[in-house]
């Protein structure tokens, strides 16, 4: 019997057939089977422990458990007895402070904390949540329900929201189609889809958590399930949004808004966020599949040095290797691979290596053999090992789900950590195998000792061989920050690694699935994300290419890449005039740099998401619901990418408030669209009235200048707004013990006066002095100037761009500029 045969996969049903529980399953080995689908019944009783609350039908049990006031967990037992509590995504499920009540009615019970209800309702058992207004934000449909799974144990779990006409739909990762996702169904099931299209699903990704806005209210559903998980969002019915897994346990977090950041920051709370990454990774990457020999690698170095474009990582693809074996070099191609790290560094590149889970069967390679030995590849149902072939042909896998064998792996990493390697980029972590996509799912995974066949463990096994490389390198680098890159992930990856969305497209329409699918990322956890700049495969004409870099800027992770096939692609493989505008935007981003790590920082300390959709900064009009083609970086800078060929202009939709124009700096106002011209050379970028946007000299690598002084750009604003800035060393931890600088502006101006206040926490001490503030959109010609209390003697005057630089010292609290 083959493999398939014997594990047949649920058919794909209709929402309705499956409500109806009429399907059968025609299996080879026991027969048609008609599939029970069990309801939950009348609850006919309830139990207390702690947080947590059990309600039962007399069989199935029900936990409805307060997590925080703004966050419960449902989780449903068939035949009353749970899983045991374990979770990748949820790595510590923090108890926090809770005020709650318990109320019993005729009808109902009541958990209420002081923000959210959650109603279980005993005829039907159906559950809704309420925000404190006594509004109903979220409810079942019908009954939680499941089937019995007759091949592998277990259930498939269901669960049927009610869907109401206005609600829109955000989250669920890389998925490559619009950013609302209402009217859509999905699956997550990591896969290596090369060349994918839009619309295409699943890919690379399982991310089980969605945002809804309902009545202008967000709250947001974590699913978290390892298993293949499915989404329905009023694609079958128009009432109904449903979402089940193919097992596991029926396990959703339920979290409160009611704004769409609140949701995104709680989830955060539950699932992590990203580390503050080295800072040069924040820089320019080229990639290529694949630069080599080493000669060639040199010379591309020496192009981005000659030519001044500004760039911080080259990439080392596949072919860096012997024989595609992880952890070697084709020495061939690099002879002395560590003097050559050390000449790039020298000259301000860092190496990034990429590793695949692969592992040639071959008794004379070392890792193949102490993986062999110490029983860490992965096994059939059958004791077998599980092989496939990848590009070193015959392979065995690691089991990542084994915290051993992650601790080991971690290890082999050491000899590229004395080569001086910076970066270690995850492919083909879904895991890939050539010819039938993935392993077969009656694979065996460690599970961190909760054991589970490849069905359960595919969805997080990317992510724990990135957890395993993240983890290794931390302690070969001793206290520096590694920087990691991976294809695959489960909710949760973000604390181990940044994310690029895989083989995408040369094409204007994959352009603005890149701009999409980063804001998607953005607000499902995964902030630090970036597209192959230019497209992976084919061919990007010069326009594409320098479209693709000027939205490359405001991602959070910047890098090109393009696949072997393809001409060459570096930012002067298009002619003179491409490469200049390149430039330009390449050095807009180094510019920025201190504005884009302080994003970082309140990413990684506050859980902000660092690219924020429309939706996120109104949503309560309606437009921005489907508003997909412009986002912001931070809260300051708004950016709307040219995605049109030719494009000489474009609507640009504001939000309320000031605004001002980021090249003419001339003063927007919100609430509206405005008609703004976009020759290829610009982009519309905007920002906030009263940000203060620090700014970098021009480096050609981060850390290539050591600061003298720091230039912020301030714009006026006549009601107050608060700017943060952060700096630490860089490349350390030591941020994690305080040694940082958070320092928060308030600007506020009136006819007469501009004040800036300045205020900071944290033990870090830069070595400038001095800052140069430029003060942007003054209505009034100054005459004096007020630091701390005493009157300075500097010039006043409107530079040629209508500023009005100021010198002060880096502690200054307050600073006046009255006409
Ligand atoms: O089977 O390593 O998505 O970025 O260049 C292809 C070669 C394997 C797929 C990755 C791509 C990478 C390529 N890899």
């Amino acid at each position: 019997m083959t493999e398939k045969e014997s594990f047949p996969e649920l058919p794909e049903f209709s929402i309705e057939q499956l409500e109806e529980g009429v399907q059968h399953v025609n299996n080879p080995i026991i027969g048609l089977k008609p599939i029970e689908k069990v309801y939950l019944q009348s609850v006919v009783g309830y139990t207390q422990q702690d947080n947590s609350f059990y309600f039962s039908d007399g069989s199935a049990s029900v936990e409805i458990r307060v997590v925080s006031d703004e966050i419960i967990r449902v989780r449903l037992a068939p035949h009353g007895t749970f899983l045991e509590e374990f979770s990748y995504a949820v790595p510590k499920l923090e108890q926090r402070a809770t005020v709650f009540s318990f109320k019993e009615s005729e009808e109902s019970y009541r958990v209420e904390t002081n923000t959210v209800a959650c109603l279980i309702d005993k005829k039907d058992f159906l559950i809704s949540f309420e925000d404190n207004n006594k509004r109903v934000i979220n409810s079942d449909f019908s009954t939680m329900h499941w089937e019995e799974n007759v091949d592998f144990g277990g259930y498939y779990v269901y669960c049927t929201k009610r869907c109401s006409p206005d609600e829109s739909f955000y989250g669920l990762g890389d998925k490559p189609t619009s950013f609302n996702i209402r009217g859509r169904r999905f699956q997550n099931w990591a896969t290596d889809t090369y060349s994918f299209a839009r619309d295409q699903d699943p890919l690379y990704r399982a991310i089980p958590f969605y945002i809804g806005i309902k009545d202008d209210v967000s709250y947001g559903i974590f699913f978290d399930n390892s298993y293949k998980t499915h989404f329905d969002f009023a694609h079958q019915d128009a009432d109904k949004t449903s979402f089940w897994a193919d097992g596991g346990e029926l396990q959703y977090y339920y979290i409160h808004g009611p704004h769409m950041m609140d949701v995104v920051k709680r989830y955060h709370s539950l699932t992590g966020t990203h580390p503050m990454p080295p800072q040069w990774a924040l820089g320019y990457h080229q990639c290529r599949w694949s630069y080599y020999p080493e000669s060639k690698l040199k010379s591309l170095a020496k192009n981005f040095r000659d030519r001044k474009i500004p760039c911080d990582a080259l990439y080392l693809d596949i072919d860096y290797m012997d024989g595609y074996r992880c952890f070697t070099w084709n020495k061939k191609y690099f002879p002395d691979p560590k003097k050559m790290i050390k000449e790039l560094l020298d000259d301000g590149f860092r190496t990034v290596v990429i590793i695949d889970p692969g592992i040639k069967v071959d008794d004379n390679y070392w890792v193949f053999k102490e993986g062999k030995e110490k029983k860490y590849f992965c096994r059939r149902s059958d004791d077998y090992f599980m092989e496939g072939h990848v590009w070193p042909g015959r392979c065995q896998f690691p089991d990542y789900t084994n915290p051993e064998v992650r601790e080991w792996w971690g290890t082999l990493f050491k000899g590229l950590v004395d080569d001086g390697v910076a970066g270690v980029w995850n492919d083909m972590n879904e895991p890939a195998v050539f010819g039938s996509g993935s392993f077969p799912n009656d694979v065996r995974h460690q599970y961190d000792g909760h054991r589970g066949s490849h069905r359960k463990a595919h969805n997080v096994y990317g992510m724990q061989m990135v957890r395993a490389t993240y983890d290794g390198l931390k302690k070969l680098f001793k206290n520096k920050r590694p920087f990691t890159i991976t294809r695959s992930g489960y909710s949760g990856v973000q604390r181990y690694s940044s994310v690029w969305t895989g083989d995408n497209l040369a094409s204007w329409d994959h352009l603005k699935l890149a701009s999409i699918q980063c804001q998607r990322l953005s607000v499902s956890g995964i902030s630090m994300c970036g597209t192959d700049i230019g497209g992976f495969t084919g061919e990007p004409d010069g326009e594409l290419f320098t479209r693709w870099i000027q939205l490359g800027v405001f991602s959070p992770f910047m890098r090109a890449h393009s696949a072997g096939d393809t001409r060459e692609r570096e930012p002067w493989s298009f002619g003179k005039e491409y490469e200049d505008i390149n430039r330009k935007f390449i050095e807009l981003r180094y510019r920025l740099m201190p504005y884009i790590y302080s994003a970082y920082w309140e990413h990684h300390k506050y859980g902000f998401p660092i690219l924020r959709p429309m939706v996120m900064l109104e949503q309560d009009v309606p437009l921005n619901r489907n508003r997909e083609d412009e986002f912001t970086f931070g809260d300051k800078i708004l950016i709307s990418p040219v995605f049109e060929p030719g494009q000489t202009s474009k609507m640009v939709y504001l939000p309320k408030g000031r605004w001002f124009d980021y090249w003419s700096h001339e003063p927007m106002e919100g609430g509206r669209e405005h008609d703004v011209l976009t020759p290829l050379d610009s982009m519309p970028i905007f920002v906030k009235a009263g940000s203060v946007i620090p700014e970098w000299p021009l480096m050609q690598y981060v850390g290539e200048i050591d600061l003298e002084e720091i230039k912020f750009q301030i714009y006026y604003s006549d009601y107050e707004v608060n700017s943060f800035y952060y700096e630490d060393h860089g490349d350390t931890f030591a941020y994690e013990q305080d040694i940082y600088t958070e320092k928060k502006f308030v600007v506020k101006g009136d006819a007469g006066s501009c004040i800036i206040r300045q205020s900071s926490e944290g033990l870090y001490t830069p070595r400038y002095e001095t800052y140069e503030l430029k003060l942007i959109g003054l209505p009034f010609q100054p005459s004096k100037l007020i630091i701390d209390g005493k009157e300075q003697q500097q010039s006043l005057n409107f530079d040629e761009l209508k500023r009005v630089v100021v010198k002060a010292n880096k502690n200054f609290k307050e600073i006046q500029v009255l006409r």
